[in-house]
Parts: C-alpha cells; structure tokens; sequence
C-alpha cells in the first residue's frame, strides 16, 4: 500500500478488520517462510530492526542483522521466538542487510538459505547449516557460487530434489545482472537497467541443489511467467509481473509459483506442470496489505492450506516494521485459489 494512504488510516480500526492478528509482537517480523518439519510449524522470518537507515527505493531502511525462528504447534496455537539463530557479524562474507531467508532440511539436517550484502555492496545468497530446526546456523565461509540478487526459496519436490527460486528488482539488484555479471553502473537508481515497458519482464530465477544443498547444480535458470495466450509478461504489466518474493508449492500435482508485484503490492501465483516452468499467470493469492512491501510462504499443515504473510499494522505502518500472520487459503474445484482480502470492508 503507498506511503501517501497511511496517514489516513485509523489503525485501530484496521487491525480490528484484520483477518488476523500478528503472531509475535514483542519483535518486528517479516517475509515468513513456512515449513513443517516433524509435525510442528517453523517460520523463518527476516526481524525488522530500525537501524535509523533513511528511506529509499533501494531499500537501505531494511537493515536487518539477524535472523530468529519461530515455531508453532498448531496455527492457532501461541507462536514461540527461539533467539537469534544467525546474526550477520557471523558470516564471513555478510556485510550488511539480512533479508528475506527461507529453510529446509535433509537427512536430519537443516539448511538456512538467507541473502545479505558482501562487502562490496552485492547481494549474494548464503547457507547456514544446524541440527535443529531452529538453529543455530553454522555458515558456509562462502556465498553459494554464482548466486546473487535475494529472497531465496527452497522447495523440495517429491522425488527429493530441492530447487531455488530467487530473484528481486530494484533494491534487490536482479536488473544489474542482465548481461550475466553485475553491472555497477548508476548505483543510486533502483529502475536503471530495468527493460523497457513493452519488452519481456525481468525472470526470477532457479537452480537446482546440488545433494549437499550447498551449490547450485546448474547456472541459475530464468523462470518464465506467460499470460492466458502463452506471452511472457511485460515489463509494463505492473499488476501481474514478477518484482520479488518468490515461492514455490505443489497442489494436485500442479506446481505453483507465488510472488510479489513490489510496486503494486500484490501476491500473485502462475501454474505449471514441472518445477521449471513455464507458469501461466492464474491471479491474485493477496490483495495488498498496510505497508509498502508484501511476501508470503504457502505451507500446508494438517490438510488444510495457509498463506503466511506479513503487514505493518502493528508499527501503524511503518515500511520497514513489520509483523508476520497467517489466514487460510482455499481452492475451487479447477484448483484456483480464492483472494484474499487483508482487512474486512467496513
Ligand atoms: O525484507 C526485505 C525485503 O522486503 C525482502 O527481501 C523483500 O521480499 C521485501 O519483503
């Protein structure tokens, strides 16, 4: 939701409209990553901090140094924070700006997948390996090899290949690597290097892990994103393509794609029938929340589906302060998800 609408907002009134309430509030919470792991819920979220960072398009206000896990017997149970489970000043390669991160595990091990700024100002993607579920994170001395830009996520499919979806403009730099390799030019401009409106839109990205799930097994891949008549997205098309956020779940044998527009601050999903894609653009998961970002996890627990998402209701809109929550999702009988509205019309 833009900046220039917050003032107006009665926050009492919104976050009594509200589908549902934050699920910590002693921190500021964002980007959850949702998963299952031996029967309870585990988020993995970024912890909004105010650093005193000035607002801008690039994002500098994000200035987040760690990362807590939170867990959860149930979704209507209490959700408990861990601790910090990661902080910046660990990793040897992290500079600063620990965004969104996401998890998984394998063979008893549990993989913390996270971006951050190395300390030349380029965001790569690193891992952090634990014994539990909620840390604390060894991390790897090094980026994973080739990665860049943010917002990882690390899905599992049913024959036990992980896979990464990343990728995030502006702030999150995937327009500088058009040409393959970071391109410095014009570092105060978060639209300089973007295509332009009639031409395709900017791919996230994908790559298959390597068994250790340290590596990318291949060159990171595009991931395309067509329209009802098998067109890639524009640039221009501002409501449907992608801007970061990335997610990736399985419903009936169906691969879906979920991400954030960024600028339009909606959550949107396209279907395809294998983890690469393409994806052919189905709607809106999330109209757009109280706050200038939006980001989401799909998780399923117990049978029945959920969106976890985040806005800035607790701070009365504070951009970068921000509080994750959880709402059921639901599918009709062509496996279209039903929207949802954030706040309950008055
Ligand atoms: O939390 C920092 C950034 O804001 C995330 O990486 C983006 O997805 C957006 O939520």
């Amino acid at each position: 939701m833009p900046e220039d609408s917050i003032e107006h907002i009665d926050f009492e009134d919104l976050n009594n409209r509200a589908i549902s309430q934050p699920l910590v509030k002693h921190i500021y919470t964002a980007d959850p990553s949702a998963h299952v792991f031996d029967g309870k819920i585990y988020i993995y979220p970024s912890h909004d901090v105010d650093a005193g960072e000035a607002f801008d398009d690039l994002g500098s206000h994000f200035a987040m140094e760690d990362y807590h896990v939170i867990s959860m017997d149930s979704v209507d149970a209490e959700a408990k924070d861990h601790g910090v489970a990661l902080h910046v000043n660990q990793v040897p390669w992290a500079d600063k700006q620990m965004w969104a991160p996401d998890a998984n595990e394998k063979d008893g091990k549990y993989y913390l997948f996270f971006p951050a700024k190395d300390h030349d100002g380029i965001f790569r993607i690193g891992v952090a390996i634990g014994k539990s579920p909620i840390g604390p994170f060894k991390p790897q001395n090094e980026p994973i090899k080739d990665s860049f830009s943010i917002d990882p996520a690390v899905f599992k499919d049913d024959d036990g290949s992980y896979y990464m979806y990343f990728g995030g403009i502006w702030g999150g730099q995937l327009q500088r690597w058009r040409e393959g390799k970071f391109n410095a030019s014009e570092p105060e401009s978060p639209v300089a290097h973007l295509p332009e409106d009639n031409e395709p839109a900017l791919c996230p990205k994908i790559a298959k892990m390597t068994d250790d799930l340290l590596e990318f097994a291949h060159e990171a891949k595009d991931v395309f994103i067509l329209d009802e008549n098998g067109h890639q997205l524009l640039n221009g098309d501002n409501d449907r393509r992608f801007f970061e956020a990335a997610w990736m779940h399985k419903y009936n044998g169906k691969y879906y794609f979920s991400y954030s527009t960024g600028d339009t601050h909606f959550i949107c999903y396209a279907i395809g029938d294998n983890p690469y894609g393409p994806f052919t653009y189905a709607g809106r998961i999330l109209e757009p929340v109280v706050g200038w970002t939006s980001h989401h996890s799909i998780c399923e627990v117990d049978s029945k589906w959920y969106l976890f998402y985040h806005d800035s209701s607790l701070s009365a809109g504070v951009t970068h302060l921000r509080s994750i929550k959880v709402a059921e999702i639901t599918y009709d009988a062509d496996g279209k998800i039903k929207t949802l509205v954030p706040y309950k019309k008055k």
